[in-house]
């Protein structure tokens, strides 16, 4: 049975010459005209990245490696030997060094757990692999090893660093010990205090899993390939990743539908009329604020990562108030968007749901949702370094313009 690692080294090189067919043959032709617009727009719909591990269809939602959510729920996991051993590796490698310890140990309660799980991230890179072996002038082709070796270690740490931050902030205790018998998604809901719920392990497994990646263009995804473009190492990188993930327009989302539903509650009451829900929708967007975990920069259609939560709810929830009202939420909410004509995508996204089913296992503190959101998109972004780093993707450096030089430029055309 070979290692992640062994496998990987057989796939790299034929990889290699697959990508370096495909650019010899297609790399003079154009995607087309760029237009002005998207420089300013945020480059919507620009071609300007690879990315293998996941493909974003606007109407079908994430496919990860060709296979959509329900053809993962099907597949995985049916080679138990290969999860044992990765669990056991990091399992292995899970504890965080005494110093980052300290330093979360000092953050007070206060400073946001986005930030804090940034700050002890990023100190990881004390111990990097990667930034060790390039001072000692590592070959080109050999990169993609010591940057493996860095994201097997950030994954791993990343549950004590989750649970450390999650026990400091709200006053849980000690941490326990990790159990290099059991898999990840259990290691994790046991240093948050949820182990003995396998409803609740069995979310993480949800969880993890439809949050981990979203194609390459997302703003964590994004940020991560970047940074790690400058070679920085997979720390410093994902550091980037999770402080764009604490943006409420990307993985905050899921922390403000929650701060939201609860303010709705505290103004209509618990079972409002569908008329109160609508009038209150409308009250968000008139006072120019967006309505948290609906919307999409690409998708068209309701997320699948979402109609993976509600079915998980259906099973395991089907009473739960919050729940009832999320199904309440998407009656509305979609028909008012496209009323209000602005949004290109009226339909919720993975966030609209993802707190509800933390909140009903007693998981309710919402601002260290989006931590657990970062642990799993550390997946995503890790396998991209990984590749980026295996295939020699380089320096990152698109060109800007001043509005003068645009002026200037199309001033006759
Ligand atoms: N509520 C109110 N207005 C919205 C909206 C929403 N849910 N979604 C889009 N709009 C507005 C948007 O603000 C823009 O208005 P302005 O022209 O005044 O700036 C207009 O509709 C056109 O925007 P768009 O082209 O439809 O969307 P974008 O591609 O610019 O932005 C999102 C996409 C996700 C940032 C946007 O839909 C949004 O703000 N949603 C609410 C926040 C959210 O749920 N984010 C989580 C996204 C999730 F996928 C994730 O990353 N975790």
């Amino acid at each position: 049975q070979a290692t992640l690692k062994e496998r990987l080294a057989e796939l790299i090189p034929a990889e290699i010459q697959n990508v370096k067919e495909t650019r010899a043959e297609h790399g003079k032709k154009s995607f087309g005209p760029v237009l002005v617009d998207q420089l300013y727009g945020g480059m919507r719909g620009l071609p300007a990245l690879i990315w293998d591990g996941s493909v974003l269809d606007p109407e079908e939602g994430i496919r990860f490696r060709g296979k959509t959510i329900p053809e993962c729920q099907q597949l995985l996991p049916k080679a138990p030997e290969q999860v044992t051993s990765l669990s056991k590796d990091w399992a292995a490698r899970a504890a965080i060094p005494d110093f980052v310890e300290d330093i979360l140990d000092r953050c007070p309660p206060t400073l946001h757990p986005m930030s804090q799980f940034s700050l002890a991230v990023t100190a990881l890179n004390h111990d990097s692999a990667f930034a060790k072996a390039y001072q000692q002038g590592v070959s080109k082709k050999e990169y993609w090893q010591p940057t493996f070796e860095d994201c097997m270690d950030l994954i791993a740490k990343l549950p004590n660093i989750a649970g450390r931050i999650y026990r400091n902030v709200y006053g849980r205790g000690k941490l326990p010990a990790i159990d290099a018998n059991k898999d990840y998604a259990y290691n994790l809901a046991t240093l948050l205090g949820f182990g003995e719920k396998s409803e609740f392990v069995e979310l993480m497994r949800l969880y993890l899993t439809i949050h981990s990646d979203h194609e390459g263009g997302n703003v964590s995804a994004h940020a991560g390939k970047l940074v790690g473009s400058a070679l920085s190492d997979p720390f410093l990188a994902f550091g980037a990743s999770l402080n764009g993930l604490a943006g409420p327009l990307h993985g905050l989302a899921n922390q403000e539908v929650l701060i939201w539903l609860r303010k709705m509650q505290s103004k209509i009451g618990q079972n409002a009329s569908d008329e109160a829900v609508k009038e209150y929708v409308w009250a968000t967007l008139k006072g120019g604020q967006v309505v948290p975990g609906y919307g999409h920069a690409v998708l068209r259609k309701t997320d699948p990562r979402y109609s993976a939560q509600r079915e998980f709810a259906l099973k395991h929830l089907p009473e739960d108030p919050l729940f009832k009202l999320v199904g309440q939420i998407y009656k509305i909410v979609p028909g008012v968007l496209l009323e209000a004509g602005k949004a290109k995508n009226p339909w919720p996204n993975v966030d609209a749901h993802s707190g509800v089913l933390l909140t009903h296992y007693g998981l309710e503190e919402m601002q260290f949702y989006t931590v657990l959101f970062g642990v799993s998109r550390a997946f995503g972004v890790a396998a991209q370094l990984i590749w980026d780093r295996a295939l020699g993707a380089p320096l990152e450096r698109p060109k800007s313009y001043s509005t003068a030089a645009i002026q200037k430029i199309f001033k006759d055309k």
